[in-house]
């Protein structure tokens, strides 16, 4: 069956025009005037951009002693609520878990999902095994290595093991990824708060001030530079770390710096709500920051020296964040954000002006395609494309609740704000999945992406590893006088 939208203005990274767009068996088949085909959707007065690609997400993902609440099922849902057709994951190895076991147990989680994915291999520990399986991942299209330099004891990798993965990450053409908070100055700062008797949501984000990102920022871009992996640093939430990717970028060197919806709209002042609630409902890592941080992260967007906009979409309800009423290290980390994230980029962003809806379309869709290896058939309004696509209402309006909501959990931390700017559709591979509000999605619909080597930006970050690659040096005698 063909479907064609009709009456609206294409948006895409670079070009705003007028034009229909003609959808056969799941792919963009044709963009022009006067198109028709047998399902007619309606644009007028809409804009047509590529559905957005939310590439971090943590659905299912055991944590902190749970499973974020969220599944593949109801978090796709969420994601095509939003305008969102596309999700990259996590697959965590276990502590001497093999890399393809992992990728098997991801795969069981995603076979409910609505909407396309695909994952990215963390890598939680190092040996051999681990060194072996990359290249078999690689192998599968997951071409994206994460890690966290915090979360000691669990997740959190030292420098040796970053080292070595980077080089391995180079060799294999494939991007690196970080988390990036000085996981030891965290478990001190936590310490000594517990210890000094500060237990509240509050002391979170206290335990975890901004030095803490901006010097594990730094670090993991030098140590990229030295094992020549091109780095994505996710969740950039202040200056700091926004400065060391901005410095890195003028270098020349292969940095992208990712801002989570959350960070740039909701600030600290969350944390020092009465209501315990309230505020351990908003427990994330790197923390929400002051309007300083916020200002630096829109002036990025805008700037270009931040590249896409996520939501680390890792959803807990209040009885799992209950775990930490009395220790605010046991409140498990993570906020949700799948289904606002487009709404609310497009209240605070395009709304006051602050971005253009081209800017729009590049950083929560196209700019995210290209890193992560799989433009141009995710991330583009182009023939041969898939039908991914969002038909962009910009005088749609509402006020996000929790009880309207597609995820799984009992709040939202958005609640109560109004956006304007909503789907009208939503589209899955030509399937249409939202229509003004409405779900039609599948539940199963959503495939694996098997995604590229990112070849032309794996080349060394700077001239260091060129200067650096050891040459053995030829002499022709000990010199005499010993030096
Ligand atoms: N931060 C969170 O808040 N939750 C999941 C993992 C992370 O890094
Ligand atoms: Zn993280
Ligand atoms: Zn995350
Ligand atoms: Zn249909």
């Amino acid at each position: 069956m063909s479907t064609v939208i009709k009456g609206g203005t294409i948006v895409t990274h670079d070009l705003t025009y007028k034009a229909d767009v003609l959808i056969e068996g799941g792919k963009i088949a044709a963009i022009g005037p006067s198109l028709s085909g047998a399902e007619v959707l309606d644009a007028t007065g809409c804009y047509i951009m590529p559905g957005g690609i939310d590439p971090h997400t943590h659905l299912e993902m055991p944590f902190m002693g749970t499973y974020s609440t969220d599944n593949f099922e109801s978090g796709t849902r969420a994601a095509l609520a939003g305008g969102t057709t596309m999700v990259i994951d996590f697959a965590l190895p276990a502590p001497g878990q093999g890399l393809l076991d992992a990728l098997d147990m991801w795969h069981n989680k995603s076979g409910r999902a609505h909407c396309d994915y695909s994952y990215h291999m963390a890598i939680t520990w190092w040996g051999e095994k681990v060194f072996d399986d990359m290249a078999k991942v690689v192998d599968k299209g997951i071409t994206s290595f994460k890690h966290f330099l915090a979360y000691k004891g669990a997740l959190m990798v030292n420098d040796d093991e970053l080292y070595s993965s980077f080089q391995r990450v180079h060799d294999l053409g494939a991007i690196a990824m970080v988390h990036a908070e000085n996981g030891d100055v965290v478990a001190e700062m936590s310490a000594r708060l517990l210890a000094e008797g500060n237990t509240g949501p509050e002391a979170h984000a206290y335990s975890r001030p901004t030095q803490v990102e901006g010097e594990a920022t730094n670090r993991a871009i030098m140590i990229a530079d030295m094992a020549g992996a091109p780095l994505y640093v996710v969740h950039t939430s202040c200056e700091e770390s926004h400065e060391a990717i901005r410095r890195a970028r003028q270098q020349g060197k292969r940095v992208w710096g990712e801002p989570l919806i959350q960070h740039l709209t909701l600030d600290e002042s969350e944390y020092f709500n009465p209501d315990w609630d309230h505020a351990a409902r908003r427990v994330m890592s790197p923390p929400f920051r002051n309007k300083m941080h916020q200002d630096s992260l829109w002036a990025g967007l805008s700037a270009g020296s931040l590249s896409v906009v996520a939501t680390d979409h890792c959803a807990f309800s209040t009885e799992q964040k209950r775990f930490g009423v009395g220790d605010f290290t046991k409140i498990p980390n993570g906020t949700g954000g799948l289904e606002d994230r487009m709404p609310m980029l497009w209240t605070y962003g395009v709304n006051t002006g602050r971005i253009t809806m081209n800017e729009f379309v590049a950083t929560t869709s196209t700019n995210a395609a290209k890193i992560f290896g799989m433009y141009p058939r995710k991330g583009a309004v182009a023939v041969g494309s898939d039908a991914d696509l969002v038909v962009w209402d910009p005088e749609k309006e509402k006020v996000i609740t929790a009880g309207a909501q597609q995820s799984a959990i009992d709040y939202n931390v958005f609640e109560g704000k109004s956006v304007k700017g909503l789907p009208r559709f939503t589209l899955s591979r030509g399937h249409v999945a939202v229509h003004d509000g409405e779900m039609r999605s599948q539940e199963g619909h959503g495939k694996f992406v098997a995604r590229e080597p990112n070849g032309a930006v794996n080349r060394a970050l700077s001239q260091w590893k060129e200067l650096t690659a050891p040459r053995p040096v030829k002499r022709s005698g000990i010199p005499a006088s010993g030096v």
